[in-house]
């Protein structure tokens, strides 16, 4: 499932090559239907998140209610998501009351590229001042990572006191670290599950001691399964762990010859057979109102995204599908890592220079119209694999309605027929995400149209993702 840094060439070995769909660009034919009485997850309303690297907070002016144009994009993105700071560079921040002298360090800075990683970089209560007042003015909240590879836990107590304190109810959780199953880099030597823990716990009653109601989130781990199991059955005995999280990167990293369009649309083993979504811990944990599980930080291609590829059209479809297949698994929510100008950012610029929508944006906002909503059984038989359905009750609805989404991640059109409820379902609204090409980085649009039906036949152009509200027949 995880893009495993250690043997990423051989993991990408096994994505799949194009299918013989695709190759022919033979019209794909298909069936859709839904059982509305089969609900398989509810979406949070804060399902999606963005990302960004500890190390922007270095300039507090960035997350402050001032950068407005900033603030009018995650709101278009949702009235009540969730911004995770962390990433490598919170391993490299420490914490200061007192903002430093002198000009920030940057302007704008990210994503980390594991081997640009910007080190020395301070936070200050200014910093987290500033971030109040845009996550106010947004109406998200935050995870809140501290660091724990090269950080004291005192200074840690300080931050993370000063977190809770100025964030108040904008704070989600903290995070005592990023990646801790990746940290040959900080601890080469006896490093594991259980020496992490310890380690968690004696920064986790620094914390306590200084700021008692802070709630915790982890363990924000790369791949390693152990520190998640390792993870969930400490937050069994404390109640003040109110979040699973982990990470998940399509492919990587960026120059690896497998990370390519191709296979970032084709289906992904690691998403099929999900080593760590069957495991017995997450699968409690996704169905458990006490500690559901977040992908903290995930996106297409890891080492800083993929030109051509992390910031093109096809990355949109791919998000859109990503943040839909993990509602379904009962994923509590996702974050689009990302900030700066990186290549997989889903908004890039600056507050001097202005921000831009990347199409990734769009994929989430295409996926964020299933937010709050009930997902629901679906069937799709379909000739290829490249085709992907999502089906949602949508509260406060009438009771018959519901949300399709159909995506077609492939260069051939395809002609679904709708079958059972869906058949004399009545459109209500529809959005079509589309864009000139998968390597198109202007022109892609999400945008209302008609709804494609001729005689209960959908007809979908190649890679395009489209979603419907629906009036299905009462059942
Ligand atoms: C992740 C780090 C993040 C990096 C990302 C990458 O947490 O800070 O930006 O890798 O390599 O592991 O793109």
């Amino acid at each position: 499932m995880f893009a495993s840094r250690g043997s990423a060439q051989s993991a990408e070995a096994a994505l799949h090559p194009a299918t013989e769909a695709d190759k022919a660009a033979a019209t794909i034919t298909g069936s859709l239907q839904i059982d509305p009485r089969q609900v398989l997850a509810a979406v949070p309303a804060d399902y999606s998140g963005l990302s960004y690297e500890s190390a922007q907070l270095a300039n507090p002016a960035f997350f402050s209610a001032q950068n407005q144009q900033l603030i009018a994009l995650f709101q278009a993105l949702s009235p009540c998501g969730v911004l995770r700071l962390g990433g490598g560079t919170s391993e490299y921040t420490t914490f200061s009351e007192q903002a430093p002298s002198g000009p920030p360090p940057f302007e704008v800075f990210g994503p980390d590229t594991s081997k640009t990683v910007k080190q020395g970089t301070v936070t200050s209560a200014l910093a987290l001042r500033n971030l109040r007042s845009f996550l106010d003015a947004t109406g998200w909240r935050c995870i809140y990572g501290l660091n724990l590879g090269q950080g004291t836990k005192e200074n840690a107590a300080a931050e993370a006191e000063a977190a809770c304190r100025i964030l108040g109810p904008r704070l989600l959780a903290l995070q005592i670290g990023n990646e801790p199953d990746s940290f040959s880099r900080f601890r080469p030597h006896g490093w594991g599950p259980d020496a992490y823990i310890r380690q968690w716990l004696e920064f986790h009653a620094a914390i306590v001691a200084r700021a008692p109601q802070a709630k915790f989130a982890g363990p924000d781990i790369s791949n390693k399964l152990a520190y998640l199991t390792a993870f969930a059955e400490m937050a069994s005995k404390h109640s003040d762990i109110v979040l699973l999280t982990v990470h998940y990167y399509a492919m990587g990293p960026a120059g690896n010859p497998l990370a390519t369009m191709q296979n970032l649309l084709s289906p992904n083993p690691r998403l099929t057979t999900m080593p760590w979504a069957k495991a017995s811990v997450l699968q409690q944990a996704m169905r458990s109102d006490r500690l559901p599980c977040r992908i903290s930080e995930v996106n297409s291609c890891w080492n800083g995204g993929l030109a051509g590829v992390s910031n093109a059209f096809g990355s949109a479809l791919w998000c859109a599908d990503m943040m839909l297949h993990f509602a379904t698994l009962g994923m509590a929510g996702v974050n689009l890592h990302g900030g700066g100008s990186g290549w997989y950012s889903p908004i890039v610029g600056s507050p001097s220079a202005g921000f831009q929508r990347r199409p990734e944006y769009l994929g989430m906002q295409f996926a964020q119209r299933f937010a709050g909503a009930t997902i629901l059984h679906r069937t799709l038989q379909c000739s290829s694999d490249g085709v992907t359905a999502y089906a949602a009750r949508v509260p406060g609805a009438a009771s018959q309605e519901c949300l399709v989404a159909l995506i077609n991640k492939t260069n051939a059109s395809a002609m679904i027929q709708l079958a059972g409820a869906l058949k004399s379902a009545k459109a209500v609204e529809t959005m079509a995400l589309t864009g000139p090409s998968l390597d198109a980085t202007s022109g892609v649009i999400l945008q209302q149209q008609a709804l494609p039906v001729e005689s209960g036949v959908l007809h979908l152009q190649p890679h395009t993702a489209l979603l419907w509200s629906a009036q299905t027949a009462a059942s």
